[in-house]
């Protein structure tokens, strides 16, 4: 079934998304095996894994300057970890198994992350050992860290994007990281659900002012949304303030997340499609916005909020010291054959390194306080959405701040930071199944 099958087959099923919360989080995220209706009544419930039993995991919630606390259990049959995608957080609370801790080892292990949130915005959380099969099978969850004064709105939202691939009785198909997947686009689904369902429409009051959070939680695939009738702007990239502008050229690569701000401006009852055309030859319907018939909460709208800057250093570009970084391999791609022989496809500076199996040496050594710009090449016939831990970047000399930049095939993007985080951090592709076939690296910050 594909997924316009399921996403037709979802209509009978009206849920409504979660989005009340408190700022009540759990002391302790435990991973289990679960069962959740992804697509809808008329299917079985499929077997995921999960945090706290359902998918996605709790969304976490905090004020800036908060300390996050928690002690993770891991009650699978496979080792695990918890990275904390895009904070800037120390070194040994990164999550990265070999390289900042020992894996939280199945059956029991037990770990306790605690840092402290040094920026406001949308992060998230997830696996990162066996990534294509742990966040695939639904490990992951988003992480709020609020700003000290928010802008007003009428509601604050998370969407966490994932994609499935399924078959009819909807149980997830396995062969994950298989070497058609990984050598090509990652593993693209083909059921794409919203906070852990398929959603037919998605209600909004006329008039209403949505702060709407979007994490791409999904291994491969790349999400390009548009609201018909509407035109949100973004407010953030990343977590990072970004001056506010319309959503024309919202990209969404795996592991990145943007803050649209979503005036509800149309009429009481009227009906509008979110769409989702990234693939432009198999773009779908996401949901329907469906305006209730109660009158408009206000009939216009205060100016966009401009969000306060996080306290990320600014880097000096006239000292800054350059470096280049090639990503290469893929399918139609150069790679030695030896490294296809053991299952690796994919390249940095020209060396494949598989998922944490040994220890990384770094492919740069950063002096602590200088600032970088690394340019960044993409070699192959493919995307790859290149997240570095610990730290954020601009892109481009005084672009907005991130920490992922999605490159297309045959392209090249600047970025540009402050080494002032110490420790080794990874550098990879957040197409997971490209990450444990050879594109991730470590660069060292002393
Ligand atoms: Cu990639």
């Amino acid at each position: 079934m594909d997924r316009r099958g399921f996403l037709a087959s979802g209509a009978a099923l009206a849920l409504s998304p979660r989005f009340s919360f408190s700022r009540e989080n759990p002391a302790r995220l435990r991973l289990a095996t679960s069962r959740q209706s992804l697509v809808g009544a008329a299917h079985p419930a499929t077997q995921v894994w999960a945090y706290n039993g359902a998918v996605p995991g709790p969304v976490l919630r905090y004020r800036q300057g908060e300390r996050l606390r928690i002690e993770v259990e891991n009650a699978l049959d496979a080792d695990t970890t918890v990275h904390w995608h895009g904070v800037r957080l120390p070194n040994a609370m990164d999550g990265v198994p070999h390289l900042t801790q020992a894996p939280i080892a199945a059956k029991g292990g037990r770990f306790t992350y605690e840092f402290d949130l040094p920026d406001a915005g949308t992060f998230w959380y997830h696996p990162h050992l066996g990534s294509p099969e742990q966040v695939g099978r639904g490990l992951y969850g988003a992480l709020i860290v609020e700003e000290r004064a928010p802008p007003q709105v009428d509601r604050d939202l998370v969407w966490v994007l994932a994609d499935w691939r399924l078959d009819r009785e909807a149980r997830l198909v396995e062969g994950f990281g298989n070497a058609m997947d990984a050598s090509h686009a990652g593993r693209i689904g083909n059921t794409v659900t919203v906070n852990g369902a398929i959603r037919e429409s998605f209600t909004v009051r006329a008039g209403e002012r949505i702060r709407l959070r979007l994490i791409n939680a999904s291994n491969a695939r790349i999400y390009a949304p548009t609201f018909e009738g509407h035109e949100p702007r973004i407010i953030a990239l990343d977590g990072h303030p970004l001056v506010a502008h319309r959503d024309a050229s919202l990209v969404l690569g795996p592991g990145m997340r943007a803050d649209l701000l979503l005036d509800c401006a149309a009429q009481p009852g009227s009906t509008h499609r979110v769409i989702d055309g990234f693939y432009r030859q198999r773009a779908y319907e996401l949901m329907k916005l469906q305006y209730a018939s109660e009158k408009p909460l206000r009939q216009a709208f205060a100016p966009v909020p401009r969000l306060p800057p996080n306290p990320v250093p600014e880097p000096e570009l006239s000292s800054a010291q350059r470096h280049r970084i090639v990503f290469g391999g893929g399918m139609m791609g150069a790679l030695p054959a030896q490294s296809r022989q053991r299952g690796l496809f994919w390249t940095v500076n020209g060396a494949a390194v598989p998922e944490h199996e040994h220890q990384h040496s770094p492919i740069l050594n950063l002096r602590r306080g200088q600032s970088y710009v690394l340019e960044l090449v993409n070699e192959t016939a493919w995307h790859h959405p290149i997240h570095l831990h610990g730290h954020a970047f601009r892109l481009g000399a005084a672009g907005a701040w991130a920490d992922s930049v999605l490159l297309d095939p045959k392209s090249r993007a600047e970025v540009a930071f402050v080494a002032d985080n110490p420790g080794d951090w990874m550098l990879h592709c957040h197409v997971l199944e490209h990450q444990a076939t050879g594109m991730m690296a470590v660069v060292r910050v002393a």
